[in-house]
């Protein structure tokens, strides 16, 4: 076939190849599943009369879309069916699920079914976003397998729904590649490296500054520097983690969402938001930062969730844009 690069691997063949854990392949192609059928729920939307509100709000208060409700079944059912999983947690189920002995395996699966979901409703870019970890030896499977810092993920990844949906994927220490779903085989296939640009690549700030007025000054001084300086940043905001941070990793930049007098902790979750996309920002050459959070300015990998949907502030992109935000934290004192 021309234009087919036919040794690309895929998702399945990319993981097995790298582990030899069969049961690594199974979870992952459980994702994959998921990741294929939210695909098409996501693109048929409109015509499956899927838009709007299912009338229920999730574990942190917001109001759940139908394609909310039917992406946690999906992933649900294709994770609890795979045997390779103990406890999963979603951000739409205020409890984690413990999967029943008779059924379970070594992984425990964090995941936002759909991240983004109030930009379902007008068509713009919305994702999936997963970590993973291992049961603690010895372990039945319980949330405190999984309320665990973030270097503890064996692998963690989102899946983009865009234009082209593109599935990014990092096992731990290893670089973040991304695999494009190719609709003619149903597969996704490796197309990328993950890398963030040398030297910062474009200088982009995202952030919603609607918050600012409650943002600390450090935060301010930074967005205030980078509309500033002689050479102003770009400002690009979808309000979808997953295609902030995507752009974020392929052109650079810097994405934001920091604690603030309304909300000390920010308002990204650790476990299916902040983990996930630090582990692939610091494996594709960059950093991820909380801001001054706890009293320290340090890695999101090293927080330690108090519960399975606790929030903390983001601060993630290329070390020329993260280490203003060090600096100004510096210069306050
Ligand atoms: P929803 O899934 O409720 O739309 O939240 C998405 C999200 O957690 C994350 O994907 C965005 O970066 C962030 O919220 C946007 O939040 P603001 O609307 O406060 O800017
Ligand atoms: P490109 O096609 O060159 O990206 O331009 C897009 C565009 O014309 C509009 O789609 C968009 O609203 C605007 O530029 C963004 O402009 P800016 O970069 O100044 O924010």
């Amino acid at each position: 076939m021309s234009g087919v690069d036919v040794n690309a691997p895929t998702l399945g063949s990319f993981v097995m190849r790298n582990t030899k854990d069969p049961e690594l392949v199974i979870l992952m192609n459980a994702i994959a599943l998921s990741c294929k059928q939210i695909a098409t729920a996501v693109k048929r939307a409109g015509i499956a009369k899927l838009y709007g509100l299912a009338g229920e709000q999730n574990s942190t208060g917001d109001d759940q879309k139908m394609l909310d409700v039917m992406s946690n079944e999906i992933m649900i059912n294709a994770l609890r069916n795979s045997g390779v999983c103990s406890v999963l947690v979603s951000e739409e189920d205020e409890d984690p699920i413990i999967v029943p002995e008779a059924d379970n395996g070594k992984y425990c699966v964090a995941f936002d079914p759909l991240d983004g979901s109030s930009n379902i409703d007008c068509n713009v870019s919305v994702g999936t976003i997963f970590g993973v970890y291992e049961k603690e030896p010895g372990s039945k499977g319980t949330t405190a397998d999984i309320l665990r810092a973030g270097d503890d993920m064996i692998c963690a990844g989102y899946c983009v729904y865009s234009s082209a949906v593109e599935l990014v994927f990092s096992f731990k220490g290893g670089a973040a590649y991304c695999f494009c779903l190719d609709p003619n085989i149903g597969e996704f296939v490796s197309t990328r490296l993950m890398k963030l640009p040398d030297g910062g690549g474009k200088t982009i700030y995202s952030c919603n500054e609607g918050n600012s007025k409650h943002w600390d000054q450090p935060i301010k001084d930074t967005i205030e520097y980078f509309k500033t300086t002689p050479k102003p940043y770009t400002a690009r905001y979808v309000g979808s983690m997953v295609a902030d941070v995507h752009r974020t990793l392929l052109y650079g930049g810097i994405f934001i969402y920091p604690a603030d007098k309304k909300s000390p902790k920010g308002k990204l979750r650790i476990l299916y938001e902040g983990f996930p996309m630090a582990m692939l920002i610091e494996q594709s050459g960059g950093i991820a930062s909380t801001g001054l959070f706890k009293g320290k300015v340090g890695r999101v990998m090293d927080v330690i969730p108090e519960d399975i949907h606790d929030r903390c502030p983001i601060i993630m992109g290329g070390a020329r844009d993260v280490k203003i935000v060090y600096d100004m934290y510096k210069k306050a004192g």
